[in-house]
């Protein structure tokens, strides 16, 4: 059985079985057999009203037997005398049979009892209230309690042996000896205080040791009746109380003096306890995220500092919870939080948010001419059946053999999406190596287009995607030429060449 020695009923105590049940009103009812024990019985007689506790022994046969009725705790702290009285009924069956009421005190919440009074009847009035009888008593009038008995007188006990203690508990015990009903009512526990200085006396539950932001609760342990309190807090929020428990908050870390000073009528007493309370630092945590913005589909890695321990909070696409150091890679853009603990055993909390960057739209490619055209993007690399082309990173791309072609752009991210396949067929490898009369590069080209002709150029003009003519010019019946092409804006143009042996018209994109 748990004793809290500072908790407990105070008097005066006073049990009149009127209302409730023994456990509602803090009674611990022990009946070992399972069979008759203490009850609660409707009796006249005694006032007030009509109840009473019983022992039916009338109708128990288990001679020998004993029940208990355990009163709550009492704090007789501060009392110089204690009084206990109760008063009883009891009638014998028979001469020769007798039931005993026995009454102890404990003074450890129940561990271990002292008797303080045994009654039993001798056939000479040493316990019955009533006239001996054989039938099941119920006592009907005041005659038949111990209070207006002819026989004997109720029972006042001087408990002032237990005043000054805590855990005071008293315990009605019955011995059965299938002899008649036994019945207690109106118990009073009664006490007179001490004239006796108050004492102060208190303490912080353990928390002695508080994280920075954390309320300490002082509990309030002072006794021989105080009625003032006064606390004092140097260095809290609110350095000064005068509740029973304070609560008490710091704003700074350090160590701290907690004094209280407790009073009545006769004067006063102080307790002050120098770096009672220390509020210890909570640690600054950090989170680095490197990269700290990916495209969708891969992923980053958190990492925390300044703890020595870390706990993650559920999060999309995290890869671990109890590590300094963890791998996320989330749908979207997502906030992290981690809680890191210090060396003293505070925690706090950091945040950090990974950006998650969509990639750009699938591209998709179309042709015209000879020339293969991207929708637009920030940049791009082209593939012909699923290797890489050198150098063909410009939005238009002039095959050079037939195949399968795809296109990967990125965007201002670095973020990629590649297009479907697009079949090439058209490309003429032999017209274009043997029987091309003119060779053009680059294609597609910047500032300058490259001609080179198997016979001298007589003159090319230029025109534009919808046919209109942007240039014409002769040549000087040279081989090679180089055009400007810096005043044509991007776009796909056809540069139709004249030879000495014939035309021939290239589609030529220009880029920028
Ligand atoms: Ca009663
Ligand atoms: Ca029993």
């Amino acid at each position: 059985m748990k004793c809290f020695s500072s908790t407990g009923l105070t008097l005066p105590f006073q049990e009149s079985f009127e209302t409730g049940n023994f456990n509602s009103n803090g009674w611990t009812n022990i009946n070992q057999e399972s069979d008759f024990g203490w009850e609660i019985a409707i009796t006249s007689g005694t006032s007030p009203g009509t109840r009473s506790a019983r022992l039916p022994y009338y109708i128990d046969f288990q001679t020998g037997t004993r029940d208990y009725l355990i009163s709550p705790s009492f704090n007789l702290s501060g009392y110089s005398s204690v009084e206990l009285s109760f008063e009883f009924a009891y009638q014998q069956r028979t001469q020769g049979l007798t039931d005993s009421l026995i009454l102890s005190i404990s003074s450890d919440c129940g561990e271990s009892w002292v008797r303080v009074f045994e009654a039993g009847e001798n056939n000479f009035h040493s316990f019955a209230t009533a006239p001996l009888s054989g039938s099941f008593f119920t006592p009907q009038l005041p005659e038949e309690w111990c209070v207006a008995s002819s026989f004997i007188d109720c029972i006042n006990l001087d408990l002032s042996g237990f005043a000054g203690m805590t855990g005071v508990r008293f315990r009605f015990e019955g011995y059965n000896g299938s002899g008649n009903n036994i019945y207690i009512d109106n118990i009073n526990l009664t006490g007179e205080l001490a004239e006796v200085l108050p004492v102060a006396d208190f303490n912080a539950n353990g928390n002695l040791q508080v994280c920075l932001g954390e309320p300490v609760i002082f509990t309030n342990t002072s006794y021989n009746n105080p009625t003032e309190y006064q606390w004092s807090f140097p260095g809290a929020i609110v350095d000064s109380s005068e509740v029973f428990s304070p609560l008490v908050l710091y704003p700074d870390t350090g160590s701290y003096d907690v004094e209280l000073i407790v009073s009545n009528a006769l004067g006063s007493d102080t307790l002050l306890l120098e770096s009672y309370i220390t509020v210890l630092p909570i640690p600054e945590i950090f989170i680095t995220i490197e990269p700290d913005s990916v495209c969708r589909g891969t992923g980053a890695q958190l990492e925390a500092s300044n703890g020595i321990a870390y706990f993650w909070a559920a999060a999309p696409g995290l890869g671990a919870t109890y590590a300094q150091s963890v791998s996320a890679s989330p749908q979207n853009t997502t906030n992290y939080v981690v809680t890191g603990l210090s060396e003293f055993g505070c925690t706090n909390n950091a945040s950090a948010t990974l950006t998650v960057i969509n990639p750009p739209q699938t591209p998709t490619i179309s042709q015209q001419d000879t020339i293969l055209i991207c929708s637009p993007a920030d940049s791009y690399q082209w593939f012909v059946n699923g290797l890489e082309i050198e150098g063909a990173t410009s939005q238009l791309h002039v095959p050079q053999v037939n195949g399968n072609y795809n296109v990967r752009i990125f965007n201002a991210f670095g973020c990629t999406s590649i297009s479907n396949p697009f079949n090439v067929t058209d490309v003429s490898i032999e017209d274009f190596q043997a029987n091309s009369l003119i060779q053009v590069y680059p294609n597609p080209a910047d500032r300058i287009l490259n001609l080179e002709a198997k016979s001298p150029i007589v003159e090319y003009v230029i025109f534009d995607s919808t046919g209109r003519l942007i240039k014409q010019a002769s040549a000087n019946k040279t081989k090679t030429l180089a055009i400007q092409t810096d005043e044509l804006v991007s776009g796909i143009y056809t540069f139709r060449i004249q030879t000495q042996q014939g035309i021939q018209s290239i589609p030529v994109a220009v880029i920028r």
